[in-house]
């Protein structure tokens, strides 16, 4: 390793506080690109411009195989090559510097700059791919206007694709053509793309609202094409919903989508050609589920959105990223709200915040949504800085009302257009366009920490009051906080006619206030961060009776699918600190959603769902995984059999049900395979042959997937035949047999371990396609019960995972070190076992920053 601390041998903290702006700047570039698998060439023209007096040389970022050549204004050059740093000194303002390099597209594992995935050759620059592509100050403050020529095999690369448009193409010699693409808009080196590849476009077409045709292309390997209907759909959905919401319009002529196998990430943003993981592109009813479509058209949106949300305006440093990411997350959960129903988006969204981001606030690797310092930017693109930072975003939604909020966002994007700007950038202009002032709440982007809030009803002589105390744990670096402002929707329900009062925005912004709420009736059951109005937890003083109440007739959807939740937790966390608890008011509360004619089935699946067992650990002092497993186990089987005529009405009323693809017919879906779920959890002997017809009937993987994940939790023969059916019927689709691996991982029997571990040896397993990586390994690491296995087992295996992606792909390892930093919350004998894996990574030689970061910042 290059760029290490020559005292300590660590790798360099980059820090938020040493920015300055960019010594040189690069108005214009042109690429030339002579396309192979096993080498490419590529050729540079950079126009840079001196910014500011000093005599500092150009710095270029460069992590090529070889550097053939560098001039400057035509004439070779003294240039300076050290720690991965072109160093050229330049006596003029302005210079013409040309470089010439080789890269090796084949050779690259890490999917970082140009790769080959499927003899396609094609890019991912965020966040510092660019520089492993050609010698460049890669870095997002430096905008320049791009022109490319690449060149290459006609038979192998029929298809050339790169930003912006398309100005000339033509055929060159020996079965070789070109393609040269101008891009008219200034952009950070990070969105820049390209794609050379065998494939075929789904193409369409979108009237922008001032008039203007773009052509729409969605590219992907030929047999795939039918599988595009679903992307391309959403794509001009989010194009409409981006112009009617935030008036926003599309800028180019062509915006092209390319599918890639094998990514990163989940999608890239780059102007006016996203490259996308293919499982975010891909559909169809035989082969992808409900959760699949949705998530489709939540990434096409994100990305699609980013195009004003990153490209028109972008960072100006990568601590700045939840500018774009938090933003964009925000605008495409509103728009997924928009095109389903809001309540079980938010539900959704809530969900998944406690499932990612809540852990990571609680852990050794918390930061704040803007941070501080980093050693590797990648590690960073975290559930903080994405969904955290989508509720700070809506937390100014909230606070500002959603007219003064969109003049925001007008000043913001006519304020910044074209520039690299920062988080600070965006509130001063919410602030500026909606006279509120908005300083205390710029702490929700430099404290880390989930706020935890204390709220109860009290009577005084005036009337009834909301007293509330709030707290914000110490996270690393920040031992002590200040209290923070949080919105709270807040209203009382009348215990006697279940009629809520009006409902009131009350930001608590001491450590603890007292709020009188008019017009309280005379048995008043508090309703509180109603549609989770602020990202924090919410302790209250409410009975069972009270949430069961809540649970039945609170008019605030996500608050009442949580008054649910807190019963079910309640009963949870009592049955495991004692061994047993009540039972009666979480079947009672079942019971009533179950046959409240009046709710949506959607709706009705997400609240009779029980708390996550990692969920119930979050909420223990020490997590106790066997205890949590049989204790929710107990629960389940409860309500399976006490309310058992239901699920089976609730099975049937769906079971018929031909595929189509809308919000009801996902709905009864959904509430059907649940149902199935707990009428095998009630242990009936019918159970098996149950989930089995509906393996072998159902017309969608919906149904199909849902019954192979009710029939993997037990030891039936159907079982077996089913796993096997679905393997046989799917082992040359990669994105399905993904699906097959995450099965088998999330299984609650207790020989899981051992069937990850022959799993893991499973001759369509490989570690050199991240997808596939995480299908096992990643889904394995959230089974609590089996991945906290006592014996340090599941430990070992995520560990030799990690150490062995490593060495391929570090971004890829990195990512799946946070659960084993989770040791403090377990007992000695697991944290011991946890500890000692994460030493063990870092002692290991050769070790890349990337897990060397997650791993030594995990032990802290
Ligand atoms: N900006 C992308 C996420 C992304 C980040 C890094 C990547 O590098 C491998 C790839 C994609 C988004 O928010 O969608
Ligand atoms: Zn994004």
């Amino acid at each position: 390793m290059l760029d290490v601390n020559k005292t300590t041998g660590a790798p360099p903290v980059i820090r938020r506080e040493d920015y300055s702006p960019p010594d040189w700047l690069v108005p214009d570039i042109s690429l030339d690109f002579r396309l192979g698998a096993e080498r490419t060439i590529v050729r540079a023209t950079l126009q840079v411009r001196r910014n500011g007096s000093h005599r500092r040389p150009l710095l270029l970022n460069s992590e090529v195989e070889a550097i053939h050549r560098v001039t400057l204004n035509g004439e070779p050059v003294n240039y300076w090559y050290e720690d991965q740093v072109l160093r050229v000194p330049i006596e003029g303002e302005s210079a013409t510097v040309e470089t010439e390099v080789r890269i090796a597209p084949r050779a690259n594992t890490q999917l970082m700059g140009l790769y080959e995935s499927n003899a396609m050759l094609c890019t991912q620059c965020e966040a510092q791919g660019f520089r492993r592509i050609t010698p460049f100050p890669d870095r997002p403050d430096v905008l320049s206007r791009y022109k490319l020529r690449m060149s290459g095999d006609k038979a192998l690369y029929p298809v050339l694709l790169a930003n912006g448009d398309l100005v000339a193409s033509g055929e060159g010699e020996g079965g070789t053509h070109w393609a040269e693409w101008h891009d008219p808009f200034p952009k950070p080196c990070y969105l820049f793309a390209m794609v050379a590849g065998d494939l075929v476009a789904n193409r369409d077409t979108f009237t922008t609202m001032s008039g203007r045709k773009v052509d729409l292309g969605i590219w992907v390997r030929a047999g795939d094409l039918p599988k595009t209907a679903h992307a391309m759909a959403s794509l001009k959905a989010a194009m409409k919903w981006d112009e009617e919401v935030y008036g926003r319009e599309y800028d180019l002529d062509i915006f092209n989508i390319v599918a890639v196998d094998d990514f990163n990430f989940g999608a890239m943003e780059n102007k006016g050609l996203n490259i996308f993981n293919s499982r975010y592109v891909l559909a169809d009813p035989d082969t992808a589920t409900d959760a699949d479509y949705d998530a489709i058209a939540g990434v096409v949106a994100h990305e699609y959105f980013h195009n004003w949300s990153g490209d028109r305006v972008t960072c100006r440093d990568w601590f700045q990223l939840s500018l774009k990411e938090g933003f964009t997350v925000f605008r495409d959960q509103s728009f997924s709200a928009d095109m389903g129903s809001h309540a079980v988006k938010r539900i959704e969204d809530v969900k998944m915040l406690r499932a990612a981001q809540f852990p990571e606030d609680a852990g050794p690797l918390a930061h704040p949504v803007r941070p501080d310092s980093y050693i590797e930017i990648s590690n960073f693109y975290t559930a903080t800085v994405y969904n955290k930072g989508a509720e700070v975003i809506r937390m100014m939604h909230t606070i500002l009302g959603p007219e003064r909020f969109r003049a925001g966002t007008d000043l913001y994007f006519s304020r910044h257009d074209g520039q690299a700007v920062t988080c600070e950038d965006f509130v001063k202009a919410m602030e500026d366009a909606s006279g509120v002032d908005l300083s205390h709440f710029r702490l929700w982007y430099s404290q880390a920490g989930t706020p935890r809030i204390k709220a109860r009803l009290v009577n005084r002589t005036e009337g009834v009051h909301v007293a509330l105390e709030q707290e914000v744990p110490p996270t690393p670096g920040q031992p002590v906080k200040q209290p923070m402002p949080i919105p709270l929707r807040i209203a009382l329900l009348d215990e006697a006619t279940g009629r809520p009062t009006d409902e009131r925005l009350i930001v608590l912004d001491k450590a603890s206030d007292e709020i009188a709420l008019d017009g309280a009736p005379a048995r008043p059951v508090l309703s509180i961060n109603r549609d989770f109005s602020a990202p924090v937890i919410v302790e209250t003083d409410r009975s069972a009776v009270d949430l069961a109440f809540l649970s039945a007739h609170d008019d605030d959807p996500f608050a009442r699918y949580e008054a649910m939740q807190q019963l079910m937790l309640d009963t949870l966390t009592a049955a495991v600190s004692t061994g047993g608890a009540d039972h009666a008011p979480v079947i009672e509360a079942v019971r009533q959603t179950l046959t409240d004619a009046n709710l949506d089935p959607a709706f009705i699946a997400e609240a009779v769902l029980l708390p996550s067992e990692s969920f119930i650990g979050d909420r223990m002092a020490v997590v106790d995984p066997e205890a949590i497993r049989a204790r929710r186990e107990a629960l389940r089987a409860d309500l399976g059999r006490t309310l058992e005529p239901l699920w089976r009405d609730a099975y049937r009323a769906h079971v018929a049900n031909r595929y189509a693809y809308n919000p009801a017919a996902k709905g009864a879906r959904r509430l059907k395979t649940i149902a199935l779920g707990y009428i095998a959890a009630t242990g009936a002997p019918d159970a098996a042959a149950l989930a089995k017809r509906q393996y072998d009937e159902s017309d969608n993987m919906t149904d199909r997937q849902g019954a192979l994940g009710v029939l993997v939790n037990g030891y039936s023969a159907e079982r077996d035949a089913a796993l096997q059916a679905f393997y046989e019927r799917y082992r040359t689709n990669g994105l399905v047999l993904d699906k097959w691996f995450t099965t088998q991982a999330l299984s609650t029997r207790d020989d899981v371990l051992d069937q990850v571990e022959a799993l893991a040896g499973h001759p369509d397993f490989t570690l050199a396609n991240p997808n596939r990586l995480r299908s096992l390994v990643a889904a394995f690491s959230v089974n609590q019960r089996a991945f906290h296995d006592a014996s340090g087992r599941g430990y070992r295996f995520l560990a030799d995972m990690i150490l062995a992606e490593d060495k391929l792909n570090p971004q890829t390892a990195a990512k799946l070190v946070p659960p084993l930093g989770r040791w403090r919350r377990f007992d000695e004998g697991r944290a011991a076992l946890m500890r000692a894996e994460l030493e063990r990574m870092v002692a290991t030689p050769g070790l890349s920053k990337d897990v060397f970061e997650q791993a030594s910042k995990s032990l802290a």
